[in-house]
């Protein structure tokens, strides 16, 4: 289904005018109130949306995400530019020193993939050159830091130590993972609740241990080494880890197109194979879908979810793998004339409103819609549009959308629906 031309252009310019609202001078938040600050994967699909309209700003929102990288190599999850305190937990709680604060933790590595996005399109090639030679370096620091400290054994299948470094917080595939987690002993006062209603956010049993975690990362002086040891929640995120395949990959070509060849992308490319000899270890031949997998109780994490299809997008899916993965997805769609839900509509913990057991999000369908174009399913990733499309029809820009109606959920006037709007749907 597509609009009127009319309404086209009118909804382009309500997206435009969405960025530019939400735009605090060189980052752009999430939304007001809810999110104030800016969050890592959130900027990287923003900067798509910048890119139609304000190439200057779609470097920029990359540029200033940058900055905050740490002297490890880490991209910080979220950087608090200014103070704000309509969000918990800030600073604060996170207890970083450096010079710009952030958290502790990170967020999946898209933003290689969108830098090569970035610098395939652009209609202004000094600028573009320009960019790329600082940010290549960043960008190779980071991933050496993926690799090197979240996958200190070679295994191949780096770690994640936090729900929220997945960006699928609630995600039921982290719920016994999370259970093994003690909650904090101290009282602290919520604030995302008094924005959205609390039936579309975690529950408190969630919060409880999110803040354990990043206590404890606190103790641990943020060390890496201390933390690889002793986190008591150390997932391997099938969705970071095909998200951060197709991202180094990204990065190797643009590091071709630039003749940037040394030691370290040799080393990334080992790394490239040895994921793709790992990957079987994800996959479960009974629900014939890739799942994540929980190191501390040496098992995959059972829920059904969207972050299962997501190696498409890192082509980490073999030949035998492929078929059975595409009626997967082909039922999945038969549940509704929308997107791919964040989780399977059959899984005993879906929810179809609340966050990610169940609400639709656009820029994880971009993800597996390129994914399935690259491995030639073009019918399931012309559905896909189609229904990601039909959800801005339905309601608007907003965080995400209830699983079956394509109504609003989360938060409203969303950068990154916005974005993908921009970019992707209109
Ligand atoms: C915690 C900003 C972020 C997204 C995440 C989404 C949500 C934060 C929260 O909002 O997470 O990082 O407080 O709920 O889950 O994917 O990056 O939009």
């Amino acid at each position: 289904m597509k609009v009127s031309d009319h309404k086209n252009a009118q909804l382009i310019e309500e997206a435009k005018a969405t960025l530019i609202n939400n735009d605090l001078g060189g980052y752009t938040v999430p939304t007001h109130g809810l999110y104030p600050f800016q969050w890592n994967w959130d900027s990287a699909i923003v900067a798509l949306g910048w890119l139609p309209f304000d190439e200057p700003r779609a470097w920029e929102e990359t540029t200033s995400l940058l900055s905050a990288q740490w002297q490890t190599g880490m991209v910080p999850h979220v950087v608090f530019h200014q103070q704000s305190d309509t969000y918990f937990p800030g600073p604060d709680i996170w207890g970083v020193k450096n010079e710009l604060d952030s958290t502790s933790i990170t967020q999946p590595p898209v933003l290689a993939s969108v830098i090569k996005i970035l610098y395939e399109e652009t209609k202004d090639r000094a600028l573009a050159d320009s960019q790329i030679k600082t940010i290549i370096p960043q960008l190779i620091h980071s991933h050496l830091w993926w690799y090197k400290h979240r996958d200190p054994e070679n295994t191949g299948l780096v770690v994640s130590y936090h729900p929220w470094e997945s960006g699928m917080d609630n995600s039921p595939a982290w719920d016994d993972a999370l259970e093994a987690v003690p909650c904090i002993d101290w009282e602290y006062t919520r604030r995302d609740t008094s924005h959205i209603d609390a039936s579309e956010r975690p529950h408190k049993k969630e919060y409880d241990r999110f803040l354990y975690l990043v206590d404890f990362f606190r103790k641990m002086n943020f060390d890496d080494t201390l933390i690889y040891q002793d986190c008591p929640y150390r997932v391997n995120d099938v969705s970071i880890i095909s998200i951060l395949h197709r991202a180094t990959k990204d990065l190797l070509w643009l590091c071709e197109k630039t003749g940037v060849d040394n030691e370290q992308t040799e080393y990334l490319k080992e790394r490239l194979n040895l994921t793709a000899s790992a990957m079987n270890k994800l996959w479960c031949a009974k629900t014939n879908m890739f799942h994540s997998f929980d190191t501390r109780s040496n098992s995959l994490c059972q829920a059904r979810t969207s972050a299962g299809l997501l190696p498409f997008f890192a082509g980490l899916v073999n030949e035998q793998q492929a078929t059975p993965l595409i009626s997967v997805l082909d039922n999945w769609l038969e549940h509704s004339q929308f997107a791919i839900s964040s989780t399977h509509p059959e899984d005993p913990n879906y929810e179809p409103q609340r966050y990610w057991r169940g609400p639709i999000w656009l820029h994880v369908n971009w993800m597996i819609m390129l994914g399935l174009k690259d491995y030639g399913f073009s019918t399931q990733a012309e559905r896909i549009t189609d229904g990601s499309r039909a959800c801005i029809y339905a309601s608007g820009f907003n965080e995400s959308f209830h699983a079956e109606t394509g109504a609003r959920s989360g938060g409203a006037d969303f950068s990154w629906t916005a974005a993908m709007g921009l970019y992707w749907l209109l």
